[in-house]
């Protein structure tokens, strides 16, 4: 498979995004004019807004894609609050940084380092690890632990299905994550505000549970790099910060690895991280959310509205304890 690359598309082809944010105005006008209320994101679905584009225009990177397991239809969130309001260290510390700062991460060639208790490690290229796994639009909430949220469409794959083919064997029982560290480009990692490379991990069963994502794209089209490209983790069950982005190792363990946010504040940020408003962040509440683009919270749901596909990963756990 050809992957297109934000530097490899033409201003020319840039068109869909800006078709589908034109065609959700006119829409929100009309229904506004029609004495109605609308919410975002109702005409996309498994690819449509393609359909929708001037016959003869470039279609975005990814179209037509088959519908994820477990997608929601829910409003989506608005594109460009989800491309402008974003967790990304390596790009900046303040919200508005990372859309700033994007273009310092350079993501081509990228290649993936795989090693530890597996039967197949090595150095793979990204065009490799996709050009065995089938794509989907998996529409999936995102619960940032600072309380804000929001329903993006994430282009992804299966993360345990792109395990098994590095063959973990019985030794595999967590799988570890890495960031790129690049301090000359990335501007951010030559100040010490966390123990550069970003890092993360899972448990084996959590890994191989099939809502467990690698995304490259969002919205139809590649991932933006404020969001994590070329690829990122989308857990939808937990917080944000488990969500690694800019992927360049994963590690098979025998033990529980070190989590960035966990050897920062172990006391805030557990291992699991799962979305509980049952249990509160030291220093707020975790009852309530805020959308993307709404005012008024909403209560925030166990294990993110997820709890009937992995709260059976979780049972007889204490989630005070394990959080
Ligand atoms: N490498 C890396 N990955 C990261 C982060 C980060 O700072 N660096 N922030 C995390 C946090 S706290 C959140 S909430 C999500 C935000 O993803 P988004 O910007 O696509 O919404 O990314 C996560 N992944
Ligand atoms: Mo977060």
């Amino acid at each position: 498979m050809l992957i297109k690359r934000p530097e490899d598309i033409k201003p020319s082809e840039i068109t869909d995004q800006s078709v589908y944010k034109s065609r959700r105005r006119f829409l929100a006008t009309a229904v506004a004019a029609a004495g109605m209320s609308i919410g975002g994101g109702l005409f996309y679905r498994g690819g449509d807004v393609h359909a929708q584009t001037a016959a003869g225009k470039k279609l975005a990177a990814y179209k037509g894609l088959p519908l994820g397991p477990f997608s929601t239809d829910e409003d989506l969130s608005d594109y460009d609050d989800v491309t402008s309001y974003n967790n990304f260290y390596e790009l900046g510390t303040r919200k508005e940084d990372p859309a700033r700062n994007a273009h310092q991460l350079k993501t081509s060639p990228w290649t993936i380092e795989v090693s530890g208790e597996c039967d197949k490690p090595g150095t793979y290229h990204l065009e490799d690890i996709l050009d065995k796994q089938p794509l989907e639009d998996r529409i999936y909430r995102l619960r940032c632990v600072e309380t804000w949220s929001a329903v993006i469409p994430w282009v992804g794959f299966s993360l345990g299905d792109t395990l098994k083919r590095f063959q973990p064997n019985s030794q595999a029982k967590y799988v570890y994550f890495e960031t790129i560290y690049d301090p000359k480009n990335l501007k951010t990692q030559n100040i010490k505000v966390l123990d550069w490379p970003y890092r993360e991990g899972l448990r084996i069963d959590e890994a191989m549970h099939p809502l467990a994502t690698l995304a490259v794209g969002m919205y139809g089209e590649v991932l933006p790099n404020q969001n994590g490209a070329p690829l990122r983790l989308v857990l939808p069950w937990k917080y944000g910060f488990k969500s690694i982005k800019s992927i360049v190792a994963i590690r098979f363990m025998r033990e529980e690895p070190d989590t960035t946010w966990n050897m920062l504040q172990p006391r805030e940020y557990g291992f699991y991280a799962n979305v509980n408003p049952g249990v509160s962040h030291p220093r707020w509440s975790q009852k309530r959310e805020r959308r993307l683009g709404e005012w008024l919270k909403r209560d925030t749901e166990m294990f993110n509205g997820y709890g009937e596909q992995v709260a059976s990963l979780y049972s007889g756990m204490d989630l005070t304890k394990f959080f």
